[in-house]
């Protein structure tokens, strides 16, 4: 019988948890035994959540991941048991418009970089040492396969998206010999309130990507958080890319009106 580890013991802090990968991998890992820390900006989706989970498994923190000094707040604040964290879901993160570049809202751009890269790499920065020092653990980081493949109007976000699936191979190097796992999750399509998010609450825009088509949602990409961080312990998934079935390539777009 193949061993995974025993989740019970896994203590999580999660970026993100008021919606979407951040809530469903919350309740994967409580039901699974585990403890949670839920951060996020809006409380009253931490309060709902925690009361669903139970204080005992899940304490909550309103949390700015652009926020450094909050984020090392919250850190400090933590009590035990949730203080012995030992997987930290660097999940925070959005996308905002599809215009072409020299369109863009400037704005967009500072706020997907300020969340997506610099927060991310706040998170990240913030709780390593504490794992280190425990003795090990495991990062795991929500990239994207727009950090692989180039589409239209997705010029800043699939570069940060570029930026965290680079920053965790790195880190991996830089962690060598220390017992800490790095894994970068690159998920496709997946319904979640990420498109309601880009396209600043138009409701039927949001819904364009996912129409007539069977996306991924929140609790397909919870399981494969979950799997990967529940692996024995020498095993490491460095970057874990999933698409809907119904997700695939397309050509090259060349422009033929010379
Ligand atoms: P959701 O919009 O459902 O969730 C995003 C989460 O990020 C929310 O909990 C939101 O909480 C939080 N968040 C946003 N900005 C901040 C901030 N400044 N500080 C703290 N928390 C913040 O989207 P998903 O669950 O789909 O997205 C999660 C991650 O997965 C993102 O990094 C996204 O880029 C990535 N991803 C999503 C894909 C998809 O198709 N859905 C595919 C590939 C990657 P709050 O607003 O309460 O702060
Ligand atoms: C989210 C997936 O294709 O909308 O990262 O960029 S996509």
């Amino acid at each position: 019988m193949y061993q995974m580890l025993d989740p019970s013991r896994f203590v999580v802090f999660i970026t993100g948890a008021t919606s979407g990968f951040g809530a469903a991998a919350a309740r994967r890992y409580v039901a699974a035994g585990g403890k949670v820390i839920a951060t996020g900006r809006r409380r009253d989706r931490l309060i709902d959540l925690q009361i669903e989970l139970g204080a005992e498994n899940c304490h909550i923190a309103e949390l700015d991941v652009q926020d450094r000094a909050a984020i090392a707040a919250v850190i400090a604040d933590l009590p035990p048991p949730f203080d012995g964290i030992n997987i930290v879901l660097a999940n925070a993160g959005l996308a905002l418009g599809l215009q072409p570049a020299a369109e863009t809202d400037i704005t967009d751009w500072e706020t997907m970089i300020a969340t997506n890269v610099t927060g991310l790499a706040y998170t990240v920065r913030a709780l390593l040492p504490g794992m280190i020092a425990r003795g090990g653990g495991h990062v795991v980081t929500l990239g994207s396969v727009a950090g692989d493949y180039a589409y239209p109007g997705g010029s800043v976000y699939g570069a940060t998206k570029a930026f965290v699936k680079q920053f965790a191979l790195n880190l991996r190097a830089d962690v060598q010999g220390k017992n800490i796992r790095v894994t970068n999750i690159e998920p496709g399509l997946t319904e979640t309130e990420f498109s309601l998010v880009r396209f600043k609450g138009d409701e039927t825009k949001a819904a364009k990507p996912y129409e007539g088509t069977k996306p991924m949602n929140a609790e397909d990409i919870a399981e494969s958080i979950f799997w990967s961080t529940t692996l024995p312990a020498h095993v490491n998934v460095n970057r874990l890319q999933l698409m809907a079935t119904t997700q695939a390539f397309g050509p090259f777009d060349i422009y033929r009106g010379n």
